[in-house]
């Protein structure tokens, strides 16, 4: 197939080639990269939402509710989950497979799995590459989960117009780690699991810790919706919340700016692939493999500092 014919399937929605390209691109792939670069054009006007949350908080079972919403609204689905455990194990994204296999026969629904460890430029830039060929599929909603931990993760978030961050009762040690950080990346609150104990109090700690820093800093402050993700309770007033962030994002101009970051973070990824890519060549070719500069190292006959310099110098000419 030749590059044309390529984006013009992706372009038709076709899940084969999309499946192949994003192969194509975590391999590194040349061509693959090239496509990404035309496909941009056509990314921008889908909707990126972000649900990050404590494990087993029930993201997975929101979004499974999510999806069922949206495609009764005939919006074609993009998901792309983010395993937290290494590229072996797999465990999570079975979970999540299992969840959502429900929709796996489904042509509008399309997802995507991707191992924190072991890529090359990192997870926020295979992420990115997932979500914009998603969207030049043609995908009205794109749903990134993910677990709210490392800053991997949080990066990834950057990659959303939309973040939702799930909590659930009983959890006061994880209320504290949420003020630590993902208080600031919020954009709608979810108390999951409302069927436990402690939900008003959880609640009532929220919506606390919102408004003394809404009313601090003059911002827009989240509002708090109550899931119960295995009867699917909640799931019309998250949908309402959605779409009232992304009239907001819209009416303000905000949308814009968050389509800039994205696009400045994948700039950053791309330049460290292929300064890495040429980091590792150097090494390679330019200085004899790491086998060559382990035993110099074990000499001590050069160090750390000298080694960087020299490769610097023969990376950037
Ligand atoms: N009691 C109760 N259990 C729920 C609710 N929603 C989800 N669960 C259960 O919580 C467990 C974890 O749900 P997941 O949807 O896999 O959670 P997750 O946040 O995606 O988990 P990770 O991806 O592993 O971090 C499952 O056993 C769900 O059935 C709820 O509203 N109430
Ligand atoms: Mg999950």
């Amino acid at each position: 197939m030749t590059t044309s014919e390529i984006i013009q399937k992706i372009r038709s929605g076709d899940i084969r080639t999309a499946a192949r390209l994003i192969r194509n691109i975590d391999d590194g792939d040349e061509l693959a990269y090239g496509i990404l670069k035309e496909l941009h054009t056509f990314s921008g006007s889908s909707h990126i939402i972000g649900i990050t949350g404590n494990p087993g908080a029930g993201k997975s079972t929101l979004i499974n509710n999510l999806i069922k919403a949206f495609r009764n609204q005939n919006k074609k689905v993009g998901i792309v989950a983010i395993d937290p455990s290494s590229p072996f194990s797999g465990g999570a994204i079975l979970g999540d497979r299992i969840r959502m296999q429900e929709h796996s026969n489904d042509p509008g629904v399309f997802m995507r799995s991707v191992a924190t460890r072991g890529n090359l430029g990192g997870l926020s830039a295979s992420t990115s590459s997932i979500v914009r060929v998603m969207e030049a599929m043609g995908n009205d909603v794109i749903i990134i989960e993910t677990v709210g931990v490392g800053q991997d993760e949080v990066d990834i978030i950057k990659l959303a117009h939309t973040t939702i961050v799930v909590t659930v009762p009983g959890l006061g040690d994880d209320i504290q780690a949420i003020k630590a950080g993902i208080l600031e990346i919020a954009d709608i609150f979810v108390v999951n699991k409302a069927d436990k104990d402690g939900v008003e109090k959880t609640i009532r700690d929220l919506r606390l810790m919102l408004e003394l820093k809404g009313n601090k800093e003059g911002i827009r402050i989240p509002p708090i919706v109550t899931t119960k993700g295995i009867s699917g309770e909640g799931t019309e007033n998250l949908i309402k919340e959605i779409e009232n962030h992304r009239t907001y994002l819209i009416s303000s101009g905000k949308d814009n700016f968050l389509n800039a970051r994205r696009d400045y973070i994948e700039l950053l990824d791309i330049l460290k692939i292929n300064i890495g890519r040429r980091i590792d060549n150097i090494i390679e070719t330019g200085t004899g493999g790491k086998e060559e500069i382990l035993k110099r190292l074990e000499r001590r006959e050069t160090n750390p500092y000298v080694l960087a310099e020299d490769i610097i110098k023969k990376v950037f000419g």
